[in-house]
């Protein structure tokens, strides 16, 4: 029996499948902020069914071949909906889900304020 429990434990504990998740989690939080706290700060992110941790999403997949770097998948656009992987997390959208868009108008609508609030600040600056 302690054989037994042995050898799962070091499978469990040597297994990089079992511990890569949360560790790349957690550097998706790190990487980007703003999606802290939404529903892209969770394991579907790369591993869309749910149960099924061996399936990886499309975004997970260009993460993967780019060596784990998220700065060289924000141009990319894994789920090919014409929006790129940084523009779908800012918009809080799934990057791997081409069913999930952006919403256009909110997304005109931050620019915009964004724009005043640059105005605002050059108005200052000129002061
Ligand atoms: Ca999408």
């Amino acid at each position: 029996m302690r054989v037994l429990f042995a050898a799962g434990l070091i499978i469990v504990l040597f297994s990089p499948t079992l511990f890569a998740l949360p560790k790349y989690l957690e550097a998706f939080k790190k990487n980007y902020l703003e999606a802290a706290g939404t529903k892209l700060a969770d394991c579907a992110i790369c591993h869309p069914v749910k149960g099924k941790m061996k399936e990886q999403s499309l975004f997970a997949q260009d993460f993967k071949k780019a060596g784990h770097d998220f700065a060289k998948i924000v141009g990319l656009d894994s789920d090919k909906d014409r929006f790129t992987n940084f523009e779908e997390i800012v918009a809080v959208t799934f990057p791997q889900d081409k069913t999930d868009l952006p919403d256009i108008p909110a997304m005109v609508k931050q620019i915009k304020e964004l724009e005043r609030e640059v105005d605002g600040l050059k108005a200052k600056l000129k002061k």
